[in-house]
């Protein structure tokens, strides 16, 4: 498939996502409870992550030039033939809808078999579900953020490009979880930068590109491996991230370097301005 090929399949994976949001969106309501059930990572699946992952995968899997398909909320990988992998976290914060507060989804488009290495993206994108449905995708470098009216995307920010000076930062996991080195850096941040932690790494993300920053969910004592899974949250916002002049690291590295080995792989998330980024990197040994 030539760079030309795979781009086009990449915006028509982003085109088959904006499609669904209204109806994702609206599906929303009377879906708030768990169903008992977990997925693949352990988690609890909330009726509101079968709903957005069963309408996007039906979109998706149906795209000439797909060949494999899996989500955050499904054991296997779905094969669809001959073409780009698609890995897509159909509802991230989900666990912020029984408090209404912001959720996305998530999708990666890789050209290499899954799990893939974050070099092999060809494209990336979060939708938020915010106040306005918006959408930043990267694809061929360039960060573009749209808004989504009546399934559509339409460009309203073109190379979008993180602020050289950081304003906001967000750490996951409890305090007295983080190792002390990285205890350590958050000192240094929390006394440079404002707050602003939401549950869900769309919004939260989307903030620090918005406005320069950083944003962590590292290694946790009781969670060394971290707790954001690479295929389908890291390596999609560091490329994005990455293409928007930022840096990413799981401590050592930039996150699409990673080995991907499992599918549900987990990986500790650094994101965020360069020089922050390489502040953490000197302080967290792996
Ligand atoms: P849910 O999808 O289970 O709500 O988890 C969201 C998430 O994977 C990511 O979007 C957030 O950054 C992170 O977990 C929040 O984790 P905490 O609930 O531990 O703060």
């Amino acid at each position: 498939m030539s760079t030309i090929q795979r781009e086009s399949v990449a915006d028509e994976v982003l085109d088959a996502v904006a499609e669904a949001v209204p109806r994702v969106r609206e599906g929303l309501r009377g879906r708030r409870e768990t169903v008992g059930s977990e997925n693949a990572s352990g988690d609890d699946q909330k009726a509101a992550d079968v709903w957005a992952d069963k309408h996007l995968a039906d979109r998706i899997t149906e795209i000439e030039g797909v060949g494999e398909f899996v989500s955050e909320e499904r054991d296997a990988v779905v094969d669809c033939g001959s073409g780009l992998s698609v890995a897509l976290d159909p509802l991230d914060g989900s666990s912020n809808l029984e408090s209404n507060n912001l959720m996305g989804t998530i999708v990666a488009v890789y050209e290499d078999d899954l799990p893939a290495r974050g070099r092999s993206l060809v494209g990336a994108a979060y939708v938020l579900y915010g106040p306005i449905a918006t959408m930043v995708s990267a694809v061929d470098g360039t960060v573009t953020e749209h808004e989504i009216v009546d399934g559509e995307r339409r460009p309203i920010e073109r190379d979008m490009a993180i602020p050289a000076d950081p304003t906001v930062y967000g750490f996951g996991g409890r305090t007295p979880e983080w190792n002390p080195e990285f205890a350590e850096y958050a000192g240094e941040i929390e006394s440079e930068l404002k707050l602003r932690y939401g549950g869900s790494l769309v919004g939260d993300v989307n903030q620090v590109i918005g406005y320069g920053g950083v944003f962590c969910y590292p290694a946790l004592q009781s969670r060394p491996e971290g707790k954001l899974r690479l295929q389908f949250e890291g390596n999609p916002m560091a490329y994005i991230v990455e293409s928007a002049g930022g840096r990413s690291s799981d401590g050592e590295r930039s996150l699409l370097d990673v080995d991907p080995e499992r599918i549900h792989q987990r990986v500790p998330l650094h994101i965020g301005n360069e020089e922050l980024i390489d502040r953490l990197e000197s302080k967290v040994e792996r």
